[in-house]
């Protein structure tokens, strides 16, 4: 089992640690600017995101008279910091929470959600799985798997079939079986993008309709690997649903940890978990002082 500062290995090494060496001794010059603003958009912070955490740092040195740059380095941990959304209690405590997980094909949604279903398990919740991914067998077939490896029952139709009907059937199953929550796993891809999204309003209200207050959770599944194209990617989801968080998959093997910043800079959305490899136990509850830890290495 991998945490957040084990996973953000790569990102650390390849980007990250150079922040250390430039601001290893030495007064702060312009170049230092240049050098950091390099460094951040390297680590796919994106430029939005880079030139505000630049700035803010600039207005630091200057409120602060801060002139080594050595000094830089607790003023940019902290200002990382204050990027980052203070999350709020995952919002579960209901008769039936239900929790909606979206993203596109390949970004990790199911194994995310067998691993999300095997923490609640273990934390004495009874957890029912929708394969409202109908779009191919093997998707169906996949979160088939893990829930009879996790002892999660699985509501599924067939192949084809309309995924908003799937999720009214898991709905009354985990209502009357009285369980606790609820995961609905979603297609990513279908033959449009417009299609796509008119899906996950459906199933969105499907569950509104149903359940008071659901889905009580909407999370976001992002690939680390993808950087500033995830966000490109949140920004069409958002416009279709509303997003209580993301889920932060393949974050190990990623150099693009860096992506966490402009998540919360630029979409305002807390990161909820992170996946740090392919098995079950392989799953963080984002943390944020391990994430700037594992960012800038530990102090
Ligand atoms: N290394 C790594 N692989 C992951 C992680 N999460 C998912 N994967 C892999 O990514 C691939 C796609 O995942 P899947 O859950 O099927 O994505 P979906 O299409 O969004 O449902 C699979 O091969 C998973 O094993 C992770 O956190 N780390
Ligand atoms: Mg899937």
């Amino acid at each position: 089992m991998k945490g957040i500062f084990e996973s953000l290995r790569k990102t650390r090494n390849t980007v990250f640690s150079q922040i250390a060496t430039i601001l290893g001794s030495g007064d702060i010059t312009e170049e230092t600017w240049e050098d950091i603003e390099a460094i951040l958009l390297q680590g796919d912070v994106g430029v939005e995101t880079t030139l505000a955490l630049v700035e803010r740092l600039r207005a630091r040195v200057t409120e602060e008279g801060l002139y080594r740059s050595a000094d830089l380095q607790q003023a940019l941990r902290e200002e990382i910091l204050a990027l980052l959304p203070e999350p709020e209690p995952l919002n579960l405590d209901w008769p039936l929470a239900v929790v909606l997980v979206i993203g596109v094909n390949g970004s990790g949604k199911t194994t995310s959600i067998a691993k999300l279903a095997a923490r609640w398990q273990r934390a004495g919740k009874r957890v029912v799985l929708a394969a409202a991914d109908t779009f191919r067998a093997a998707a169906i077939d996949q979160l088939k798997v893990w829930g009879e490896r996790i002892g999660a029952t699985v509501i599924a139709g067939a192949e084809g079939g309309d995924p908003s009907a799937v999720t009214y059937d898991a709905i009354q199953y985990a209502q009357s079986r009285k369980a606790d929550i609820l995961i609905v796993d979603t297609a990513g891809r279908l033959h449009t993008q417009h299609n796509l999204m008119a899906e996950m309003k459906k199933i969105r209200h499907v569950i509104a309709k149903r359940v008071a207050w659901a889905p009580h959770e909407t999370f976001l599944v992002l690939d680390a690997a993808t950087g500033q194209n995830g966000l490109m990617q949140a920004h069409s989801f958002l416009k279709a649903v509303k997003i209580s968080g993301i889920i932060l998959a393949k974050l190990d093997g990623s150099a693009k940890g860096g992506m966490v910043l402009a998540i919360g800079h630029q979409l305002g959305l807390p990161v909820r978990f992170v996946g740090t490899g392919e098995q079950l136990d392989d799953f963080a509850p984002f943390d944020r002082e391990a994430f700037v830890n594992g960012l800038l290495g530990s102090q």
